[in-house]
């Protein structure tokens, strides 16, 4: 079961001027940061709420660290803006199976690693009204390294 909009995904070409956009307007703080070298992004997570759930809501700046990843494309493409909308739920395997077996693309057949030690997929934007979605499991608080 969908529990909450875990985060909603911007792509930037600077993180840290991106960064300092979102402190100096708003007053949002980095709770996290990491390189995810699968993606091919370097991120900050900017926690917005904690969530009846036991989550949270975030916003997740990222910047590609190559061209060619998927961030990349898509900022030579479209430029900056938002690049995804992460759904938060306690089993990611078996909504991500249960999506697909209503007709939707998963793009992994197997969740990969994600912010924080989450384990993640994707579903094809074609397939969802145009926005690319991201389905997340968030680490158990012990295994999360923030
Ligand atoms: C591509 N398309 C999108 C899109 N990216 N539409 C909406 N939102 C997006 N973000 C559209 C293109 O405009 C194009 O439509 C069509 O999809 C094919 O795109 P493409 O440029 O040819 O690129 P592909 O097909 O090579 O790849 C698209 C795909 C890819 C969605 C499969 O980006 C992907 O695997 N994404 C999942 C991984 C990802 O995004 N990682 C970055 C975040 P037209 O009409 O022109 O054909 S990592 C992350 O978020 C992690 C770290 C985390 O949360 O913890």
């Amino acid at each position: 079961m969908l529990t909450r909009i875990d985060h909603i995904g911007i792509a930037c070409f600077d993180l840290d001027k991106t960064v300092e956009f979102y402190r100096a307007t708003y007053g949002f703080e980095v709770f996290h940061s990491e390189v995810n070298e699968e993606q091919g992004v370097r991120e900050a997570m900017l926690k917005i709420n904690e969530t009846s759930d036991g989550g949270a809501s975030y916003l997740q700046l990222l910047e590609p660290t190559r061209e060619d990843s998927a961030v990349g494309k898509w900022l030579a493409k479209n430029g900056e803006g938002v690049h995804h909308i992460a759904f938060g739920t306690a089993d990611v395997d078996g909504d991500s199976e249960a999506i697909r077996g209503k007709g939707v693309r998963v793009l992994y057949d197997e969740p990969r690693t994600g912010s924080m030690g989450s384990r993640i997929t994707f579903l094809h934007p074609k397939d969802c009204h145009g926005v690319l979605t991201e389905l997340v499991t968030a680490a158990p608080p012990a295994a999360a390294d923030h």
